[in-house]
This record gives C-alpha cells, structure tokens and sequence, in this order.
C-alpha cells in the first residue's frame, strides 16, 4: 500500500476532522495516509518522514537540494497544499526524480471571494471604523462603493477569471492584464485586455492574481503606485514580493493611494513591528485566502487524488516538473 505523509494544517478541531476524511478518502483509494502537522516547520522531520513514505503533502516552506538529495530514493511526489509554488526549487526536484504537482482551481472559490472581501472593506473603509470603535470613537467617514467602478485584475487565470465572474454582479467595468493573455476567455468575460501602466492608471481598485517570480517581483513599486488614482485600493492575496512593502506603507501613509487589503507579506508571519501594522487604511489578513472548510477540503481531496492518479502511473497536468522522469543527481 502506497504511503502518503501529508504535513499542512494546524491541531485544530476542524483539521483533525479533515485529515480523518483525508485518511478515509486515501483508504478508499487503497492509500494509507497519515498527518504530521509541521509547527514549526522542521526540515529534519519533513526528510525522516518523507523518507517512509511515497508522496508528501507539503506547505509554503522552501522544498530545495538539502530535502530532495535525502529523500530521492523514498518519496517520489511532492503535492503543494495550493497552487503557489515559488519556494519549491523544480530544477533540484527534477535532478533528484520527485515530481512536485500542485492543486490547480482547488482554491480558487476561496482566494477569489477573499480578493473581494479584501476590496469591499478596502473601499468601506472597515479596518478604521473597527480599531476606532474599539477605542471608544463613533467615527464617521466616507468610503467608496463598487459598483459601477473600474475594476484592475493583474492576472486573468482561475482565481483572475472567478473574481470576474464574482464581480458581474457588481456591475464593474473590468480591465485585466496578463503577460500570457487567452483573448478569447476575456471576450467571453467581457473584460478589457490593457497593458499594466492603463490598469494601474484606470482601475479604482486593483487586485493581483500572478505567480511570484523574478518577473513579477515588486511589480506594484513607488513608480506604478504614483499611476493609481488616489481613491483607488490594492489587494494582494498572491504573494507578498510582488508588491514593494516600503513603496506601499509611503503610498498609504500619504493618501497617495486610498488603501491596501493584505493577506500576503514579503516575510511571514508579518514581524510585529512592521509598520504596515500602524496603517489604518491597511486591512492586514495572516494569509488565509485559502482557509475555508470548502477549499480545504477541495485540496486535501485533490492531493489525494493527484497521489492516486501517480501511483497508477497516469500522467497528470498538474506535475509542475514534467522532466522528473530523468533526473541526474
Ligand atoms: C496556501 C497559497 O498554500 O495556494 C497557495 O499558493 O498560498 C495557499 O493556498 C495555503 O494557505 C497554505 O499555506
């Protein structure tokens, strides 16, 4: 019976319920699955208990060489508990022969339907009236609504595509912009395909929904913050390098933008004394786009599945690194 060591989630009431149903899904599957939660993360457990298994279910930590090289001849597929992948290193994967898939659109509900949390409390201005009301103060002020706005969406894959779909209602103009754009998904969608300095020019609110790499690293700076209107919010539920933290805390601390809606930081968990925390027009998430019962379960389900479908020796879409076939470490 294959074995599957799955390391993401807290002790927890609601995780040790799912990681039962996990067990039960696997058993079904004639898989034995059993649940480690890493916290802290330590890299010496993951590799003992990657080295008695034969899949990992593994989180956001960094997955390089001084893991792969001590488990290649045990486990040979790592499943991302998500979509992101920026901390796992494929090329040393590949060399070692572990194949590192991800649940593609398992969460895609939950971070879409978070982005637009994250707009509307933005835009209603709720992390203020919250911390002042907390503080004895009855104050009024005056937000923004969304509908009828124009709406920037920074990536138009599952999670940029839902977001549009959950928008619809809203009656929002939206603009996207992606460096690989599907023409005609946008026309079927009815959104505008504009470079990004239009998006950051037009949108009143502008949400990022891209990968983190060399690429897209602080894409959201000083110089593409001074384009965005100053009613206009940015949402960053992706990863935090994307946006340049400092360019961002000075946009806000000035009313250069409107506000920001977090759930993702340069370093994490946010340090106490960042000074992100002292914004009231910040509203600050700890990176739980993902964590509804729904989308949780939608990965754990899917990991198993991906796991399975291995195990039978199917090929699978969602192997990131198809050339672990032939590795040469
Ligand atoms: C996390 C995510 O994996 O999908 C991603 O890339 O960032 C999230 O789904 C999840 O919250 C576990 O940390």
């Amino acid at each position: 019976m294959k074995k599957i060591v799955s390391f993401f989630g807290d002790k927890s009431e609601i995780f040790y319920q799912l990681n039962d149903r996990a067990k039960e899904y696997a058993k079904s599957l004639n898989m034995e699955y059993r649940w480690v939660p890493q916290l802290p993360f330590s890299e010496e457990n993951v590799i003992k208990e990657l080295q008695n298994a034969d899949a990992g279910i593994i989180d956001i930590e960094p997955y390089g060489e001084s893991i792969f090289s001590q488990i290649k001849d045990s486990g040979k597929l790592l499943v991302r508990f998500g979509v992101g992948y920026d901390k796992v290193d494929l090329k040393s994967a590949s060399k070692n022969g572990i194949a590192v898939a991800r649940t593609t659109g398992a969460n895609t509900t939950a971070v879409a339907e978070m982005a637009l949390t994250l707009m509307l409390s933005c835009k209603r201005r709720i992390s203020k009236y919250q911390a002042r009301a907390k503080a004895g103060e009855w104050v009024k002020d005056i937000g923004n609504e969304i509908i009828g706005s124009t709406v920037g969406i920074i990536g138009y894959g599952c999670i940029g595509q839902r977001l549009a779909k959950l928008l619809r209602g809203f009656d929002c103009r939206i603009l996207a912009y992606d460096p690989f754009p599907k023409k005609e998904i946008m026309e079927r969608d009815g959104v505008e395909l504009v470079t990004l300095e239009e998006l950051f020019c037009q949108g009143d609110v502008i949400s990022i929904h891209v990968p983190y790499t060399e690429k897209t690293h602080h894409m959201v700076n000083s110089k593409t913050l001074k384009m965005m209107k100053p009613t206009a919010v940015i949402i960053n539920t992706a990863r935090g390098n994307i946006i340049d933290e400092k360019a961002l805390y000075e946009a806000l601390k000035s009313g250069e933008i409107a506000g920001a809606g977090m759930d993702v930081f340069a370093k994490e968990p946010l340090p106490i004394d960042s000074p992100l925390l002292t914004l009231e027009n910040a509203v600050i998430t700890p990176h739980v786009s993902s964590q509804t019962v729904e989308s949780l379960w939608n990965i754990y389900k899917m990991a198993i599945d991906i796991s399975a479908d291995f195990f039978e020796g199917k090929g699978s879409p969602h192997i990131l690194n198809q050339d672990y076939k032939e590795p040469t470490g």
